[in-house]
């Protein structure tokens, strides 16, 4: 009898060290989750400031056993195991197309631009070396999920802040500056002559959309501009000529005159559409797809702007620094980062570094520096780290050595985009900081554009891509 209760006894503590057992199991899982972590990347940048080459070549190196990221701690310390495109998180945007778009890069041609909102998720497994983590695992996840979308949409986030009044006559007075004016001197004439009380006929509305459309996008191609709206009508993603995009600015007006245009006036109807514009097509992208960050990637062309002129340059930074204020930044703590994450720390990249001789990356990174320092004041008193470097995320030349007469000279090599040749360039030093017009030199500066270039083992590489991975995530992989 003794013996069988005995049994008894023993069955039961080892039915309850099972179920012990299964609940530290489930515990640790809960836990475990609970640990791994989540980072939405916003990654930032006008058009053509390199947002698709930056996220290709981010994933391409983080999916690769064998890529070279020195400066990232989880292949430093040999932690990384792998990194995996996995199925994203929000089903009703289409897929960032990595495929195409290495394929691209491969075969030594950039991307196409962005016509559409899309978006990744990437997975990096890596082996925890720090905390509670480390105790309870050998392998953690750190989940990452990035949109991309064309450049134009960015910029239309300024527009939430201004009325119809204010925004047409900032607009209608910068067609009238250079180096707009040289191209709309004739759209101004026209719109000048039009009484724009009378009743709308929307023909014609739309006539003069299409003929401030086309002006838009020869601020954009030709003077390599910056501040173009609506983005929708130059890059409209499905809203391909919907009325909604179809509104301009018109010759100044006053409060008074927009007040006592008649409902069914040509003024009445723009105004209409420019709300209709904010309400349905800004905001309802700004509240679905720019919340809830955690970091900031701002990509930015600066040796384009230095390009195209004084005049570009400013305006570049100046939208850039309005842009900062529709996104949430601050401090996070474990509640604000389960439920309204905040950015806690940025990078102002100044992109395409390699079009420089490498003695003179360091003068990009400070202008860029130069050009933000008062935002970057402003981010810091808000608790967020601040970061400005200079770097390429696909390299397009290599440095090589020219000895003219007797002098050594570190030039650039890579196949031109003007020329189709190959070629080999010396690069002018980019000024460190913003110049005063009367400093800025007179030719202006030049710096030509290049394919990308695959190494001897026909790999991508890039520029300092390690030290902005290492700033943007390294801290959520220990
Ligand atoms: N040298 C160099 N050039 C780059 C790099 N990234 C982008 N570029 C150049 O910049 C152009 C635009 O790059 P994208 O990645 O398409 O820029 P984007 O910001 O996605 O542009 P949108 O889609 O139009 O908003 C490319 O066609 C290249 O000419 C880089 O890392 N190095
Ligand atoms: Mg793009």
């Amino acid at each position: 009898m003794a013996n069988l209760s005995v049994l008894f006894v023993k069955e039961k503590v080892i039915n309850q060290s099972e179920k012990l057992q299964k609940l530290r199991a489930k515990a640790q899982k809960l836990v475990k989750r609970g640990l791994d972590q989540h980072v939405k990347l916003a990654v930032t940048g006008l058009s053509k400031s390199g947002k698709t080459a930056f996220i290709t070549s981010f994933i391409h190196h983080l999916t690769q056993p064998k890529s070279k990221l020195p400066f990232f701690s989880l292949q430093q310390q040999e932690r990384f195991i792998a990194g995996k495109l996995v199925g994203q998180d929000d089903l009703s945007v289409a897929s960032f197309d990595y495929g195409n778009a290495l394929n691209q890069l491969q075969l030594g041609k950039w991307p196409a631009s962005t016509n559409r909102l899309n978006t990744l998720r990437l997975n990096i497994k890596y082996k925890p070396n720090s905390g509670l983590r480390a105790h309870l695992t050998d392998v953690s996840t750190l989940t990452i999920d990035i949109f991309d979308y064309p450049g134009e949409w960015l910029l239309d986030l300024t527009m939430l802040d201004e009325s119809f009044l204010a925004w047409n006559n900032r607009q209608f007075a910068l067609l009238k500056e250079q180096p707009r004016a040289a191209h709309s001197e004739t759209f101004i004439n026209k719109l000048s002559q039009f009484d724009w009380a009378q009743e709308v006929d929307f023909d014609q509305l739309k006539q003069f959309a299409h003929e401030y459309r086309d002006l838009l996008l020869i601020f954009k191609n030709q003077c390599q501009l910056t501040q173009l709206q609506p983005g929708r009508l130059i890059m409209p993603g499905e809203l391909e000529d919907a009325p909604i995009t179809h509104f301009f600015p018109i010759p100044e007006i006053d409060e008074q005159t927009l007040l006592s245009a008649p409902e069914n006036s040509y003024l009445a109807t723009l105004k209409t559409r420019y709300e209709q514009y904010k309400k349905d097509v800004v905001k309802t992208f700004y509240s679905n797809f720019f919340g809830g960050f955690d970091r900031q990637i701002i990509l930015v062309d600066l040796l384009g702007a230095l390009d195209k002129g004084r005049d570009a340059l400013v305006e570049q930074s100046d939208v850039l620094k309005s842009l900062l204020k529709h996104f949430d930044y601050g401090k996070n703590n474990f509640l604000s980062r389960l439920f309204s994450p905040k950015i806690d720390k940025i990078l102002f990249a100044a992109n395409k570094v390699d079009h420089l001789s490498v003695e003179h990356h360091k003068d990009l990174a400070l202008l860029l520096n130069n050009l933000v320092l008062d935002a970057q004041n402003e981010l810091n008193y808000q608790g967020v780290m601040v970061e400005t470097m200079a770097m390429s995320s696909v390299k397009a030349t290599k440095q090589v050595q020219v000895k003219e007469s007797g002098e050594i000279l570190n030039c650039i090599y890579g196949k031109s985009i003007e020329s189709e040749q190959l070629l080999t360039y010396l690069p002018a030093q980019p000024p460190m900081r913003l110049l005063p017009p009367e400093q800025w030199p007179k030719n202006g500066f030049n710096f030509p554009s290049f394919y990308p270039m695959l190494n001897a083992q026909h790999q991508l590489e890039h520029v300092r891509l390690d030290h902005v991975i290492e700033y943007l995530i390294g801290d959520k992989v220990l």
